[in-house]
């Protein structure tokens, strides 16, 4: 299926939305930009197996030479996960990257963009972007917030990064309009951590329920989505205040290199799991897991009602 806007469906994709069945859609900046190799393909791979077994269609979304893709295929992914020339993409990439007919790993901003083209109703992350510390003097701002906050679309995700500075996030989303709710929680889950000290705007411990604000969101045609957050399991969760120290390091580091922009968050990330000898990076992949068997629940749950 090929529409105006140049989008290649896989078959599956394609079928599944044909037959109106539940979908949700997975990022790519996660892949190339997020996780080192081969763990990146064997998350990848395994979060798009664990949502066709709870009865989702998962759609992996990027750019491939300029051409939009709703579904990549086994060999794409395979490609984004070795590649290391695949572009960042978030919402002002998009047209950039289709004009040079290259290759585009989206972020959670890109990816949900794309995804609500594809009426996509919901997508699976890791963890937000959102409001980094010391933004009062970086203006460093994910651009996931906006866009989520424009977009009709449920992110499930594990509460923002750890590396940002909550407090100002949660602000933020309180302004753009964003429900920030906790999936048996009513504290804020901050990726490696199962918990923080904030509280979540709402608490809820059914899959269905999540998707009833959903559709009140489109009944009031509100225009923008929620923040599902689903707390790592306890198993791996680390202590907040075991791995502020490495996360305080990066960003010390970041600022001597004069990391910034796009390229920070993807620093910090591979920064902290090498000090940690890949502790976090386990804590990543297990959240990533997490997200998407929520994720899988709340499309069917939402697919029945809309
Ligand atoms: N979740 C992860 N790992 C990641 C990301 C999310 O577990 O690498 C990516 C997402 O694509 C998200 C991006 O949109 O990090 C945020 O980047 P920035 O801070 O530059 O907006
Ligand atoms: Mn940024």
């Amino acid at each position: 299926m090929m529409n105006k806007l140049s989008f290649e469906y896989s078959k599956e994709v394609e079928k599944a939305i044909k037959e109106k069945r539940p979908v949700v859609a997975l990022e790519t900046t996660i892949i190339s930009h997020g996780m080192p190799f081969p763990e990146n393909l064997n998350t990848a791979t395994n979060v798009e197996s664990i949502i066709r077994e709870e009865g989702a269609v998962p759609a992996t979304i990027g750019i491939i030479n300029g051409l939009v893709k709703i579904g990549m295929s086994k060999r794409e992914i395979e490609m984004f996960s070795k590649a290391d020339d695949v572009v960042k993409v978030s919402r002002r990439d998009i047209p950039i990257v289709m004009a040079n007919k290259s290759n585009g790993a989206t972020t959670v901003a890109g990816t949900i963009l794309l995804a609500k083209l594809a009426n996509i109703d919901v997508m699976a992350t890791g963890g937000i972007g959102g409001v980094h510390r010391e933004a009062q003097n970086t203006f460093d701002i994910s651009a996931d917030l906006q866009e989520l906050s424009n977009t009709e679309i449920t992110v499930v995700c594990a509460g923002p990064k750890s590396i940002l500075d909550i407090s100002l996030t949660l602000e933020y989303l309180e302004t753009m309009g964003i429900p920030v709710i906790g999936y048996n929680t009513d504290k804020l889950p901050t990726f490696y951590c199962h918990e923080s000290r904030f509280d979540v705007d709402f608490k809820y411990t059914k899959p269905s329920e999540i998707a009833q604000v959903m559709l009140n969101q489109r009944n009031l045609s509100l225009k923008g989505g929620m923040l599902v957050c689903n707390p790592i399991p306890y198993k791996y969760s680390i202590d907040s205040s075991l791995i502020e120290n490495s996360i305080n390091s990066s960003i010390k580091t970041a600022k001597e290199k004069n990391i910034k922009g796009k390229d920070l968050t993807p620093f910090l990330l591979e920064k902290i799991t090498s000090i940690t000898k890949g502790k976090t990076l386990k804590s990543n992949i297990e959240l990533m897991i997490n997200n998407a068997r929520l994720s899988s629940k709340i499309a069917i749950e939402f697919n029945k009602i809309r």
